[in-house]
């Protein structure tokens, strides 16, 4: 018993569609909660104009029944407001009538930094924009959407988790970045508490509980590094003094670990970081060459944000979330929702690790 997901959608496309399979049947979800997360992903300062146009809402098509999972996949969609000022240049059917609105001509002037070259070349595309519209990290609306029903299960076995921005500065610095028609990136970190011990594996590499979070935080848009507990500050460090020592309960009193020891969970917070890029779309674009012509050219200049680091908070939390729930699924499994609280309580009564 796993949870999977698949999505798709394009930026200025008319929705965003998720499918979460592998709940349990009798989750209750509450649409409050989830609108909730979503609107904390659009809110962090420095965002583009785009944000007072999307109020990002989830729409549910399949999976639940008066407001609780049936065990079937469950079909979330989140539209895409901005879609009416594209309907032609994004129109999923060859459009009719005169072009308007926006995205009615081809981008050839690649961003650095941006999918838009790799993209192109990959896929035999003329139009960077065939590539950066699902590039785009728009659909993360979809994940946190997903990341909100994996939080609803994490809750009924008393497992929270929260992102958060690292440092203070994020502010000035997003308004001198902006003063200058530049942008800036950030770190953020993300803790889990109250996850039991075992969840994730060392048997395989694909089943390591670090491993899972480091890919699902690298697949977030503009993320380049991921650290777990002390990271790469661990080098700095003896081996006396790197480790969290065991006590009383099987428990720590430090964490250095992150809460993961060997792939797998040890019932210690979970401490992951991600660190995200300055934005490639800039007011004052970088070089480039236009794919057309081949001449040197100015890559394309089109509104974006100075600065997503709080939404990346929210699009971590969404994935970490995701992630352990999908670990809790297998080791707790159950088709209904009382099966797996039973075993995840029948395990902690049976190991002699204690809950702090
Ligand atoms: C994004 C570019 C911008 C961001 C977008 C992500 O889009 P637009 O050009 O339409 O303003 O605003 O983020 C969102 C729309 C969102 O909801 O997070 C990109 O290139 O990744």
């Amino acid at each position: 018993m796993t949870l999977g997901l698949v999505s798709a959608g394009e930026s200025h496309g008319p929705a965003l569609v998720a499918i979460v399979s592998g709940l349990p049947a009798g989750l209750v979800l509450d649409k409050q909660a989830i609108d909730a997360d979503l609107r904390r992903r659009q809110e962090g300062y420095g965002r583009s104009p785009r944000q007072r146009i999307e109020t990002d809402e989830v729409e549910v098509l399949a999976g639940l029944r008066h407001g609780r999972t049936l065990g079937t996949p469950l079909a979330l969609v989140v539209h895409n407001r901005d879609h009416v000022n594209w309907a032609w240049g994004m129109s999923p059917w060859p459009p009719e009538g005169e072009p308007s609105g926006k995205g009615t001509r081809p981008v050839t002037v690649p961003r650095p930094g941006h999918a838009d070259l790799a993209g192109v070349l990959k896929h035999g595309l003329a139009d960077v924009r065939d590539a950066l519209e699902r590039a785009s990290a728009r659909h993360t609306a979809v994940h946190v959407a997903a990341g909100a029903v994996a939080k609803a299960l994490l809750r009924e076995i008393r497992v929270g988790v929260q992102g958060s921005v690292v440092g203070d500065d994020l502010e000035p610095r997003i308004d001198a970045a902006r003063a200058e028609r530049d942008t800036v990136g950030g770190v953020v970190e993300v803790r889990a508490g109250g996850v039991p011990p075992g969840l994730g594996s060392y048997a395989t590499k694909e089943d390591r509980l670090d491993a899972r979070l480091a890919a699902a935080l690298m697949g977030i848009q503009a993320v380049k590094g991921v650290e777990i507990g002390a990271g790469f500050a661990l080098v700095e460090l003896r081996g006396s003094q790197a480790h969290d020592e065991i006590g009383s309960g099987f428990r720590r009193e430090t964490n250095r670990a992150g809460g993961i020891e060997g792939g797998v969970s040890n019932g210690e917070e979970i401490v992951v970081r991600a660190a995200m890029k300055p934005l490639p779309t800039l007011m004052r674009p970088l070089r480039t060459v236009d794919l057309a012509t081949g001449d040197p050219a100015e890559a394309l200049v089109e509104r974006s944000d100075v600065a997503a680091v709080e939404a990346l908070a929210v699009v971590a939390e969404a994935a970490v979330a995701w992630e352990v729930a999908r670990a809790a699924r297998e080791k707790f499994g159950g088709d209904a929702l009382a099966d797996f609280v039973a075993a995840h309580r029948a395990y902690l009564e049976r190991i002699p690790w204690r809950a702090g």
